[in-house]
C-alpha cells in the first residue's frame, strides 16, 4: 500500500491534536509541587498523631483491650457488678484485668514512641536541602517506574504455540550462493550499523545527513520503527548481538503512552507484525507484551459509526480521523483491509476475541456491499458505510487488502474458506477488468479510474506476481497452472521496468501507452525508494518454480542497490532511475531492512528457511506461523535460545 506520506496531499492537513500533558511529570513546576505536597503530608501525619494521642488514646475507665494480636479489638467495658453477660460483649474479671492493664500500658508506650519517631522524621526532612528532597522524590519516582516496568513484563497466560519449523538454516548449497547470501547480510549490517550510530531510537535514518528521520505515519514520537521492523531479519541472518541490542531498546524505551497520532495500518504492519514475528522466532515474551500493549492503543480507531477504522489514531487520547486527501473523509481499502493477520494472532495469543471480532466485522460489512464490476473501490466512508470514488487498484491504496484475503486462508491452515472465496472472486474481477497485455507482449495491471482503465502500473502492484503464485494452489477449478503463468508474466513485466532504466532499478510507476512500455513518463514517478515488491515477487517465483532466472534478476537488483543506493552512512533512495548520475533522497526506509534485504537473503537461501507451508509473511515481510490448530503444543517456543 502506498505510504500515505508519499502521496501528493490534496486537502489541507489538520495539525496533530495536542490533548493533554505528558504522562510523567518531569518539569520543574511539578517538582516544586511534589516537594510541597510531601512536606504537607509529613506535617499532617504529625498533627494526626498528636490528635490521636489526645483524643483517641484508650481510656481504661471506658475501654478494655482484649488482645494485641492481628485482630485487635477494643471491648466496651461493662460494670463487673452488674452481670456476667451482655449480648455480644465480653466481661473481664480477676487476673485478666491485670494483664489488660499491662497491655494498655504497652499500647500507650507504642503510640508515644511512634509519635516521637514521626516528630524526628519531620525535623530531619525540614533540615534537608531542596536538592536532597528533590533527589528523594526522584528516587521514589524511579521506584514507581521500575515497578510499572516489572508489572509490564509479567507474562501473558500460556497459549498453545504452533510448532515452529525452519526458524534457522537455509544454508546455500554452493559457494557462489553462499557468497551472495553473505553479501546481502553485509548490506544488512551496513544499514543497521549506521542506523545504530546515527539514528538510534528515531524511526528511520537520513544516511547522508547522518541523523534521524521520520514521517507523519509514525506520528511525532521516536518509536524506533527501524529497530522493530528489522528485528526478524536480524534474527534469521544470525545477527544475534544486533538483535539483542534491538530487544534491549524495546524493553527499555518503546513506550506507547505518547501523545502522538499514528497511521493504524503502518503501525499494525510494521510494529505489531514486527513484534509478533520477533516473538515467534525468539520466544522472548517482551515482544508479545509490547504487541498487545500497542494493539490496545489502536482499538479506539474502530469507534466509528460503521466499525471501519479511522486511518489515524492518537495513541494517548484515542481520537481518530482520516487522511485529508482521501476521497471525502474516506478510509482506505488497503489500510482497514490489512489488519486481519496480525489481529487474528493477537486474539490467538491473548485469548481475547476482541481483535478477531474487529477484523471479522470489517469483512462482513464488505461482503454485504455492492461492488461495481465485482471490484472493490479503494475508498470507503467510515461514517456512512458508502464507497467514496470508484477507483480500484492492485497497487497503492488497494494492494494488501487482496493479499490479506489469500493470507487469511493460508494462515488458518486453509480452513478460512470465506476468505479464500473473497480472494478468488476478487482476482477474477481483477483479471477481467484490470489485467491487460501491452502491444509488446507485457502483461500489466492497470488502475480503474472514473469508468476507464488507466494503463499505468505502480511498483507496489509488482507484489501481485508473488501473490498470484502463492494463491495458485487451491485456486478455483484448479487453475493453478494459469496463476503460476500469470505470476511469472507480472514478474517479467516488473523486471522489464527495472531493465529499461539507467540504474537497473525500477521507477515508482510506469506506463503502457503507444510506444511507451514499462517506462515512467512523468518526472514525479521516476524515483526508487528501496522498495521490496519486485524482489518479493522474484522470491515467491523462485520458491514455486526454482527457475534460476529469478535468482539472477534478484542479484541484478542487489548489485544495483549496492552500486547506486549505498552511501557511507547507510542506503538511500534515488530520485531518478533514468539518470546515470543518481541524486539521493537521503532516506533509509525501515522497510528496506524489514523486506527488501530479507527477501534477497531468502532468495539465496535454501527453502528450509521459513518454509511457506508453515509461515505466512505479512505485507511488511514479517513471518507469522500458520495456525495448524491440530498441531500445537503448550510448551514454550522451541526456538527459545
Ligand atoms: C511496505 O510498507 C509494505 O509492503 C506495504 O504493504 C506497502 N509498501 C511498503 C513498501 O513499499
Amino acid at each position: 500500500m502506498t505510504t500515505p506520506a508519499l502521496l501528493p496531499l490534496s486537502g489541507r492537513r489538520i495539525p496533530p491534536l495536542n490533548l493533554g500533558p505528558p504522562s510523567f511529570p518531569h518539569h520543574r513546576a511539578t517538582l516544586r509541587l511534589s516537594e510541597k505536597f510531601i512536606l504537607l503530608l509529613i506535617l499532617s501525619a504529625f498533627i494526626t498523631l498528636c490528635f490521636g494521642a489526645f483524643f483517641f488514646l484508650p481510656d481504661s475507665s471506658k475501654h478494655k483491650r482484649f488482645d494485641l494480636g492481628l485482630e485487635d479489638v477494643l471491648i466496651p467495658h461493662v460494670d463487673a457488678g452488674k452481670g456476667a453477660k451482655h449480648s455480644g460483649i465480653f466481661l473481664i474479671h480477676g487476673p485478666d484485668e491485670h494483664r489488660h492493664r499491662e497491655e494498655e500500658e504497652r499500647l500507650r508506650n507504642k503510640i508515644r514512641a511512634d509519635h516521637e519517631k514521626a516528630l524526628e522524621e519531620a525535623k530531619e526532612k525540614l533540615k534537608k536541602s531542596r536538592e536532597e528532597i528533590r533527589a528523594e522524590i526522584q528516587t521514589e519516582k524511579n521506584k514507581v517506574v521500575q515497578e510499572m516496568k516489572i508489572r509490564e513484563k509479567k507474562p501473558l497466560p500460556a497459549v498453545p504455540i504452533p510448532n515452529l519449523i525452519g526458524t534457522h538454516g537455509g544454508d546455500p548449497e554452493d559457494n557462489d550462493l553462499r557468497e551472495k547470501r553473505e553479501k546481502i547480510k553485509e548490506m544488512m549490517k551496513h544499514a543497521w550499523d549506521n542506523y545504530r550510530i546515527y539514528g538510534w531510537g528515531h524511526n528511520e535514518l537520513r544516511p547522508i545527513a547522518r541523523k534521524g528521520h521520520s514521517t507523519n505515519i509514525f506520528g511525532t514520537s521516536q518509536m524506533g520503527a527501524t529497530i522493530v521492523d528489522a528485528l526478524d531479519t536480524l534474527y534469521i541472518m544470525g545477527l544475534h548481538d544486533e538483535f539483542r541490542d534491538g530487544q534491549k531498546w524495546i524493553e527499555n524505551n518503546l513506550d506507547f503512552s505518547v501523545n502522538s497520532e499514528v497511521s493504524v495500518f503502518e503501525v499494525n504492519i510494521r510494529f505489531i507484525g514486527g513484534l509478533l514475528a520477533a516473538y515467534y522466532l525468539s520466544g522472548e515474551e517482551i515482544f508479545k507484551i509490547k504487541a498487545v500493549q500497542l494493539a490496545e492503543k489502536l482499538l479506539p480507531a474502530f469507534n466509528t459509526p460503521t466499525g471501519i477504522p479511522w486511518a489515524m489514531v492518537n495513541l494517548k487520547s484515542g481520537v481518530g480521523r482520516n487522511w485529508g486527501w482521501a476521497s471525502a473523509g474516506s478510509s482506505i481499502l488497503a489500510e482497514f483491509g490489512t489488519l486481519h493477520m496480525e489481529f487474528v494472532h493477537l486474539s490467538y495469543l491473548t485469548g481475547n476475541p476482541i481483535y478477531y471480532k474487529k477484523v471479522m466485522h470489517i469483512r462482513k460489512l464488505l461482503q454485504k456491499m455492492d461492488r461495481p464490476n465485482g471490484l472493490y473501490p479503494n475508498y470507503l466512508n467510515p461514517r456512512t458505510g458508502r464507497w467514496g470514488q470508484y477507483h480500484t487498484s492492485v497497487g497503492g491504496l488497494g494492494d494488501s487488502f487482496y493479499e490479506y484475503l489469500l493470507k487469511a486462508w493460508l494462515m488458518s491452515d486453509k480452513t478460512d474458506h470465506e476468505a479464500r472465496k473473497m480472494y478468488d472472486d476478487a482476482v477474477e474481477a481483477i483479471e477481467k477488468h484490470l489485467i491487460r497485455k501491452s502491444r509488446g507482449g507485457l502483461t500489466f495491471i492497470g488502475e480503474w479510474k472514473n469508468g476507464h482503465l488507466e494503463k499505468k502500473m505502480g511498483h507496489l502492484a509488482c507484489f501481485a506476481g508473488g501473490m498470484f503464485v502463492l494463491g495458485a494452489d487451491g485456486s478455483r477449478m484448479d487453475k493453478a497452472g494459469h496463476y503460476l503463468e500469470l505470476g511469472a508474466e507480472i514478474a517479467r513485466t516488473c523486471h522489464e521496468s527495472y531493465d529499461r532504466t539507467a540504474l537497473k532499478l525500477g521507477p515508482e510507476s510506469f506506463k503502457f501507452d503507444g510506444a511507451v512500455e514499462a517506462v515512467a513518463v512523468r518526472q514525479a514517478e521516476k524515483y526508487y525508494i528501496l522498495r521490496p515488491e519486485v524482489i518479493e515477487t522474484y522470491w515467491y517465483l523462485w520458491r514455486f518454480t526454482h527457475d534460476p532466472r529469478y535468482r539472477e534478476w534478484g542479484w541484478e537488483a542487489a548489485l544495483a542497490i549496492e552500486k547506486y543506493c549505498r552511501v557511507s552512512g547507510g542506503f538511500s533512495g534515488v530520485k531518478d532511475v533514468y539518470s546515470s548520475t543518481p541524486t539521493h533522497d537521503d532516506v533509509q526506509q525501515s522497510f528496506f531492512l524489514a523486506e527488501t534485504l530479507k527477501y534477497l537473503y531468502l532468495l539465496f537461501s535454501g527453502d528450509d528457511l521459513l518454509p511457506l507451508d508453515h509461515w505466512v509473511f505479512n505485507t511488511e515481510a514479517h513471518p507469522l506461523p500458520v495456525l495448524h490448530l491440530a498441531n500445537t503444543t503448550l510448551s514454550r517456543n522451541p526456538a527459545v535460545r
